[in-house]
Formats: C-alpha cells, structure tokens, sequence
C-alpha cells in the first residue's frame, strides 16, 4: 500500500466534516453509518460514543507521518467516538492507552495499520477494512455486484483483498497490475479471476472499476458513465476522467479507518489474517 506522505493526509482533520456531509448526500449514509451497513451490522447496533479510543504514533521504519494520527484521531471523533493521541509514541503509548483505559488502540508501522480491540481481543486491519469499504461503496454506486464483472486495478495487498471480496459478493473479476505477475498469481489462485496485461484495454472495456493502485489514470480511457471506486494514493484521475465517469469514490484515509473501527467492535476473530479470511466467510453478528 502506498505510504501517505504528511502534505496528502494535511486536510483532513480540517475537511472530515465536509466528507461525511459529502457521503451523506451522495449515499444517504454519514462516514459511521457507512462503516456499520459495510459491515453488515444494523444500524445503531454499537453504542459508537462509548468507545474510548487511542491512537498511538509509532516511531519505527520510517517513522512518524506527520498529521496521521490527528487524521485518524478526527475521522473517530467524527464516527462519534472519544478519540485522542498518546503523548507518547511506540510501546510507551501503548502502555499509555492501556492505563488510559482505551477501548480500541489504533496504532500504525510501515507494515501494518491496526485497530486493536482491548475488551474482545479481536483487531481489525487497515488493508482489509479499506478493500472492503471501497468494494461496498462500489456495490452502493452500481446498485450491486452480483454477476458484474469489475476490473481491479493493482494486485497489491488492497487490490488482493479487494479481488476475494469482490468474488464473495458474486463478480467476476479482471485484475491487471504494472507487475504482470502479480495479477497472473490471483488468477490462477481463484476461479472468475482473469489476469489482463493490457491495463489500457481493460480501462477502456470496464464500466466498473475499483482503483487500487498509485498510478494515474489517463481520462481518455474511461468509459462514459463508468462506476470508479479509488482507495489508491494519490488521486489519480484527470478533469477528462471525472467528466466520463458517472461516479469516482475516493479518500485518502478516513473510509478505511471508519470500517476498521466498526470492525475491531463486531469481529471477535482474534484478527484478520492477511488472507482475510472474513472475506471469504463473510462475517454476520
Ligand atoms: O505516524 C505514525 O504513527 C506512522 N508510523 C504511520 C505510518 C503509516 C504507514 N502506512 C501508510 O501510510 C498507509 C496508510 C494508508 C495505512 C496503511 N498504509
């Protein structure tokens, strides 16, 4: 997954407010609703305003972005959640949250991004949780999945779990990637999963697509009235794109970080492996 960069994630505290009226408008759902119906839990089914919630800097790697824990830390507050920073960062913040008595520690290296449930033992992933999300904002814009074909753009970790939730919901699948292999893995791996190498062709031959990748999309490719959800970082498509498509859903952080919420609350898996197994199970309550 892309590494955010502090300059892509500076607006969001400050925009998080006109997302969720955004998504409201556009879906009938605020950023909190949205992650709940996403993860099929009924609506006012978690009592959102008692969660205390951490979010812990990590210093490791390549360190601290500046802004993502304020981002995180808003996108919470706006779900309704008590949200805050530890002052301190890595096992001290995380010792900090425990004695603060948090609810859900959110914490992030440069491998993983975790939302850690301290009463159920269950945690929820950021790569899972944004596939999923973006795969649900793309079966609300379509008005369903179920025997479409949808074209994924990049085969990495989101585009991986995004192409196992995307065949749960009942599509078939073309994956491509600037790796060829990558998306040749996946569609020897699964039935209804095509890898393709020509990534022009397939824009052009797609009215659906989930973008999960950090290239830019050449407008002139798109189909008109083409249905595109983007979790990829950064934005990726041009003014000729955005005049074709019917819809392009995309945020840089905070839809993920909503379904993660929602997700360390319902799943009591003791985590989400990698292969996100939920995915393939699907998850009731
Ligand atoms: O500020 C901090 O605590 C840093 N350790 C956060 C590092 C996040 C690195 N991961 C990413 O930039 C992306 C995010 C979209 C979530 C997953 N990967």
């Amino acid at each position: 997954m892309t590494r955010l960069t502090a300059d892509i994630i500076k607006d969001v505290p400050s925009k998080i407010s006109d997302l969720d009226h955004e998504l409201e408008k556009r879906i009938g759902m605020n950023m909190r609703d949205f992650a709940c119906y996403a993860m099929d839990v009924p609506a006012n089914g978690i009592d959102f305003n008692g969660y205390d919630v951490a979010i812990v800097p990590v210093t490791s790697g390549k360190g601290i972005i500046g802004g993502f824990s304020s981002s995180v830390a808003a996108a919470l507050k706006t779900m309704g959640m008590r949200s805050f920073i530890t002052s301190s960062c890595d096992v001290a913040g995380i010792s900090e949250a425990f004695s603060s008595g948090a609810d859900i520690i959110f914490m992030a290296d440069d491998e993983r991004f975790i939302a850690l449930n301290t009463r159920t033992r269950s945690f929820s992933d950021n790569i899972w949780s944004t596939a999923k999300g973006y795969v649900t904002a793309l079966r609300l814009a379509e008005g369903g999945l179920e025997g479409k074909r949808v074209l994924v753009i990049g085969a990495g970790r989101v585009g991986t779990e995004a192409v196992k939730i995307l065949r749960a919901e009942g599509a078939s699948v073309d994956v491509t990637d600037i790796l060829p292999h990558k998306a040749e893995a996946l569609g020897s791996r699964y039935d209804n999963v095509r890898a393709i190498r020509d990534v022009e062709e397939a824009i052009r031959n797609n009215p659906l697509i989930l973008n999960a990748s950090p290239g830019m999309i050449r407008g002139d490719l798109i189909q008109k009235g083409a249905v595109i959800s983007s979790p990829g970082v950064p934005y990726a498509f041009d003014e000729e794109g955005e005049r074709r498509a019917k819809v392009i859903i995309h945020d840089v952080l905070s839809l993920g970080v909503a379904v993660m919420a929602v997700a360390s609350i319902c799943l009591s898996l003791f985590g989400i492996p990698a292969d996100s197994v939920i995915a393939e199970k699907g998850v009731t309550l």
